[in-house]
């Protein structure tokens, strides 16, 4: 049936209701993003405010309890956190405010802390903002770790089984986006071993960097094996860390490429994808 008749063009129904419906995916990804911006700006607000009121997360109750912390001589130090760092003066150096080196005796290597988010205590397990170096890495890559902080790095698979798996850690993703900064936490964070694929296993999300259902984000890799460009453990028919450039939780394809190219967050089921200029993610002792 014709609707309308110009130019030698037709109108049928048809091409009104995928008009129609254009124009209605358009605008709900317009108001996805008006949302989101304005529940950025609650979120930096409510931060400011806190930071006014310095109000900030002290150290858990198990650090506080810990005879060997409270001597300071800490011999087994599995977090950081700040201020430890005149407990630990031998085993720490300072990067800057807020980030510092500290020995983790549990994998026997340094690692990099968050000392000021959210109170601290956080030892990142990736950062990338410089690009200098390529997440395209082999298998073994992957499993001893790459990169040296405070530059782009990887901690390293096995260290992250190892950390995670003697005690029980939360995750954190700090991202800086297209306008502003944003966040993504997960009640819980471990890693399998190596001969289970080093699957992931996540707790429950929350923060800034959204998650509109139970696929989107990182929860979207919740359960499944880390694939690199030489073992394809993905349930694509693509091997998609040859296809996005990085090691990671790849299913078919991805919510979150953290370490490929390019660098995104899937926002919602209307295929938003959220362009990241940088990212650090960082795990905390419970
Ligand atoms: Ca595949």
């Amino acid at each position: 049936m014709t609707l309308n008749q110009k130019d030698g063009a037709s109108l049928t129904l048809a091409s009104v209701r995928q008009l129609i419906t254009q124009a209605v995916d358009r605008l709900e990804n317009k108001m996805d993003d008006a949302i989101s911006q304005l529940q950025e700006n609650l979120n930096n607000q409510t931060e400011a405010i806190r930071d006014m009121l310095v109000v900030r997360t002290p150290p858990s109750s198990r650090d506080l309890q810990d005879p060997s912390n409270m001597s300071g001589k800490r011999s087994r130090p599995s977090t950081c956190y700040r201020g430890m760092a005149s407990d630990l003066a031998n085993d720490t150096s300072k990067i800057d405010e807020k980030y510092q080196t500290v020995m983790n005796y549990d994998i026997d290597r340094e690692v990099m802390c968050d000392t000021q988010t959210d109170g601290g205590g956080w030892i990142l397990i990736q950062r990338r903002f410089s690009h200098a170096i390529s997440f395209k890495k082999p298998w073994l890559s992957y499993k001893t770790g790459f990169g040296v902080p405070p530059g782009d790095f990887w901690l390293g698979n096995d260290a992250l089984h190892n950390l995670t798996y003697k005690d029980d850690y939360e995750l954190r993703v700090d991202g800086n986006g297209e306008r502003s900064d944003f966040y993504a936490q997960y009640t819980s964070f471990k890693v399998d071993s190596e001969s289970e694929g080093y699957r992931l296993r996540l707790g429950a999300h929350s923060g800034t960097l959204g998650e509109s259902s139970y696929d989107s984000g990182l929860s979207y890799h919740n359960g499944l094996k880390f694939s690199t460009v030489d073992q394809d453990n993905d349930s694509s028919s693509r091997h998609c860390a040859q296809t996005y450039d990085g090691g990671w939780w790849y299913g078919d394809c991805y919510r979150a490429n953290l370490n490929g190219q390019p660098l995104k967050w899937y926002l919602r089921s209307s295929l938003y994808y959220r362009t990241l200029y940088s990212v650090e993610m960082k795990i905390r002792r419970l």
